[in-house]
C-alpha cells in the first residue's frame, strides 16, 4: 500500500494536490484536494491491461467549472431542492438557484468546487475535512464534514462520510464519479450491464423533480433486478426515460444495504463493479446531457458516456413527506458509508 502527493498547481490561486493510493494489486485511485475529486481509478481489464474507469480531464483547471460534476463529493445536498427553498421548525431557507428555478447538488459554491484539506490516516485512507459555514449557499448551521477514501489490498474502495453541525439543518453527501468500465472510455456505457436491487423508483417531473410517486419497476426499463443492458432506457419509448433526454436521471429505492445491491458490467473488458452502501437510495445518471465540445480521458465527450451511481438520501427529501430524513439536529453525526468492489468476471 502507498501513498503519494504532487502539487498540479492553482486553481483561483490555491495550491491543488493529486493524492494517490496503490494497493498490492497495483489498483490506483487517484484525487484532488479540490472537490475531493476522483481522477483515476486505474483497474485491470481480463488482459491485465490497467486504464481508467472513471471520466476526468486531462487538464486539472477544466475542474474549475467542471459542470457535469465529475469525481465530486456533492454536497451540501445532492439532487435537486425544488424551488431552492425548504424548511425547517417553521422557517424558511432560501437556497442558490442553479438549475433553473432549483438548487442542484447544493448550490453554485458547493463541496465539489471548494478546497478540502487532505490527511493520511494510513498507508490506504485519505482523510478530506471541511469546514461549511452557516449560511453557505443559503443553508443553515455550521458543519464540519470529513470524507474517508480507503482503498483496501481485497480491490475495495470504501467512503465514509461524517458531518456534524452546530445547528438544524440537512445534509446529504454522494460522489459523482461517472464510471465506463471499458477503460479510458474507449467506449461508450450504452453495452454495459446493470444489476440494481430495487423494486421501486421515483417518479420526476419534466425538471427531474421527484413527483413524491413511487413506481414499481416490474415491466419497466427501469427492473434492473437482474443483470440486464442499460440500453433498454436509451431509447426511450418509456415515458421516464424519454424526459431526462433518453436515458435514466432517476432515484432507485433500493431493497438491501450492504448487499451487493447494485452491479455494473462490462463484457468486452470483464470489469465488473460493484456497489453497496448505508443510503437509502441510488440516483442513476447515463450522462444522457452530457455536452459534446469539449475532452475528456483524451477523447471527445459524447452522450452515454459514463454511468454515475450517486448513493444518497432521495432527492428533495426535505420537501417530501414520504422519503427518508435528510434532517439532522446540534450536534447528531451524520453518517453514511458506499462500498465499490473492483472485479474481473466472465459471463
Ligand atoms: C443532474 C442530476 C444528475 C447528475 C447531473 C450532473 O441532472 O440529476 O444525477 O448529477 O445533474
Amino acid at each position: 500500500m502507498a501513498v503519494t502527493k504532487k502539487i498540479l498547481g492553482t486553481i483561483d490561486g490555491k495550491d491543488i494536490y493529486k493524492f494517490t493510493l496503490k494497493n498490492k494489486n497495483n489498483i490506483e485511485i487517484s484525487c484532488l484536494n479540490y472537490g475531493g475529486i476522483i481522477t483515476e481509478i486505474l483497474t485491470p481489464d481480463r488482459y491485465g491491461n490497467y486504464e481508467n474507469i472513471v471520466l476526468s480531464f486531462d487538464d486539472f483547471c477544466d475542474y474549475k467549472v467542471n459542470e457535469a460534476y465529475f469525481g465530486a463529493i456533492i454536497g451540501r445536498v445532492a439532487g435537486r431542492i425544488k424551488d431552492a427553498k425548504f424548511s425547517i421548525d417553521d422557517k424558511e431557507y432560501f437556497l442558490e438557484k442553479n438549475d433553473g428555478e432549483n438548487c442542484l447538488h447544493g448550490g453554485i459554491n458547493n463541496f465539489s468546487h471548494s478546497i478540502w484539506d487532505v490527511g493520511y490516516e494510513d498507508e490506504s485512507t485519505l482523510k478530506f475535512t471541511y469546514f461549511s459555514k452557516d449560511g453557505s449557499c443559503g443553508f443553515p448551521g455550521n458543519i464540519k464534514m470529513e470524507v474517508k477514501y480507503t482503498l483496501t489490498d481485497e480491490d475495495e474502495f470504501v467512503i465514509h462520510y461524517r458531518g456534524e453541525a452546530d445547528g438544524k439543518t440537512i445534509l446529504n453527501p454522494t460522489s459523482h464519479s461517472y464510471f465506463n468500465l471499458s477503460g479510458n472510455a474507449k467506449n461508450t456505457i450504452y453495452d454495459h450491464l446493470l444489476k440494481i436491487s430495487s423494486d421501486n423508483f421515483l417518479e420526476i417531473d419534466e425538471k427531474c423533480i421527484p413527483t413524491g410517486k413511487l413506481i414499481d419497476v416490474k415491466d419497466t426499463p427501469f427492473d434492473f433486478n437482474e443483470l440486464k443492458n442499460i440500453s433498454d432506457g436509451l431509447n426511450p419509448s418509456y415515458i421516464q426515460n424519454e424526459i431526462v433526454g433518453g436515458g435514466y436521471d432517476h432515484t432507485f429505492i433500493l431493497n438491501k444495504h450492504f448487499d451487493n445491491e447494485i452491479m455494473l458490467y462490462d463484457r468486452l473488458s470483464g470489469r465488473g463493479l460493484i456497489v453497496e452502501t448505508s443510503a437509502p437510495s441510488v440516483v442513476v445518471y447515463t450522462s444522457n446531457k452530457m455536452k459534446e465540445d469539449f475532452k475528456v480521458n483524451g477523447t471527445l465527450s459524447k452522450k452515454y458516456m459514463g454511468i454515475c451511481l450517486e448513493t444518497q438520501i432521495e432527492p428533495d427529501a426535505i420537501n417530501s413527506n414520504n422519503f427518508s430524513n435528510c434532517v439532522i439536529d446540534k450536534n447528531e453525526v451524520f453518517l453514511s458509508t458506499t462500498k465499490y468492489s473492483f472485479k474481473v468476471m466472465n459471463f
